[in-house]
């Protein structure tokens, strides 16, 4: 177990249970989080060499947020808070600064922590997958929707990536493979015409959970990311309220560029959640701090592999926990 401390407004510090990891023992989210954990790691060293709190500790742990890919807003939002915390004798001595630290990265990213419900009086609920190319939309598409049959929800998927054959065949063989219908057209159709079939379709044999694949586009591209205001109008001639959920996938590892899609994508659709994948095999998954405290969009899975299993639902404690593993004393 550990806790994480919390500033309360009173000014007194109070320390909550934050959930462990789902399992004793070896938590497998840490190794698949080894990266960026050990982009952080250096905070131990820091603070293990540091006989007092001064300027430059504050500064060095600065530049280590910073290098883990967390941003500007985020980074600075930390370090004013521990400097504020420093200043009211909550942290006095060098081994509180780590708990510290943990608690304004918890804080920070909680209110992102916000599951996605399936509302089931919505049939279809309807999922639509945006983002740029390889980002592992399709992938995710392909683990939602083994989460959904494994939870005993009828799911249909709709082939909307119509720029390039092979994005219709990899939904078609995925959909072939796990007995899940998978509406297509031809490579080159209209993509909000594909979408607008497979919901009237949905709708008409009683799906549960319709998830719609788009084409990968460069945020820059203005008319690419109009057609998807289209696809979203062409959906509510069916279903005034779909899509239930417009969900941007992005990959950790690349940092900073994740942010910049996060932010363009938001401007032109309107996002309700984001999906990060590639978090394993990545040492920029600080970039999760820059989204929460950015655009504070509900953060709803993480994918950490490439196996249906390595898509989690976002848990901030654990996720906290499992890339600044500090155990405090209480
Ligand atoms: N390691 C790892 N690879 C992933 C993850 N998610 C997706 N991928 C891989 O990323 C690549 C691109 O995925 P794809 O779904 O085709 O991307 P799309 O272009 O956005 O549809 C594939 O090789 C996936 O296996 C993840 O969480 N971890
Ligand atoms: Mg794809």
């Amino acid at each position: 177990m550990f806790s994480i401390f919390r500033r309360k407004k009173s000014g007194g510090v109070e320390s909550t249970q934050v959930r462990p990891a789902e399992q004793s023992g070896a938590d497998p989210l840490e190794q698949r989080l080894a990266r960026t954990r050990s982009s952080l790691g250096g905070l131990f060293s820091l603070i293990r060499g540091a006989d007092a709190i001064d300027e430059e500790l504050i500064e060095e742990i600065e530049t280590t947020l910073l290098t883990a890919d967390m941003g500007i807003t985020a980074t600075t939002r930390i370090i004013d808070r521990l400097r504020e915390g420093i200043k009211r004798g909550i942290v006095a001595e060098p081994d509180q600064v780590l708990p510290a630290v943990q608690a304004e990265l918890y804080d920070l990213i909680e209110p992102c922590e916000q599951f996605l419900a399936i509302n089931p009086e919505k049939k279809p609920f309807v999922i639509l997958m945006v983002g740029v190319n390889g980002v592992g939309k399709t992938t995710t598409i392909g683990k939602l929707a083994r989460r959904y049959l494994d939870e005993g929800k009828s799911v249909m998927l709709a082939a909307g990536d119509t720029f390039r054959a092979a994005a219709v065949e990899q939904l078609k063989a995925w959909g072939e493979r796990n007995g899940v219908a998978v509406v297509s057209q031809q490579s080159g159709a209209d993509s909000a015409a594909v979408i607008f079939d497979a919901l009237h379709s949905a709708k008409s044999r009683g799906v549960d959970v319709l998830i719609a694949d788009t084409a990968g586009r460069l945020h820059t591209q203005g008319h690419l990311m109009q057609e998807l205001s289209k696809v979203k109008r062409v959906m509510q001639k069916i279903d005034a309220e779909a899509p239930h959920e417009t969900m941007l996938v992005v990959d950790a590892g690349t940092g900073q560029n994740a942010l910049a899609q996060a932010r363009e994508f938001n401007a032109a659709v309107s996002l309700s959640g984001i999906t990060v994948t590639k978090l394993d095999g990545t040492a920029r998954g600080g970039v999760m701090f820059a989204i929460a405290a950015e655009l504070g969009i509900p953060i709803r899975f993480i994918g950490v592999g490439e196996t249906a299993a390595d898509l989690r639902p976002f848990d901030a404690g654990t996720f906290v926990h499992a890339i600044l593993p500090v155990e405090s004393t209480d």
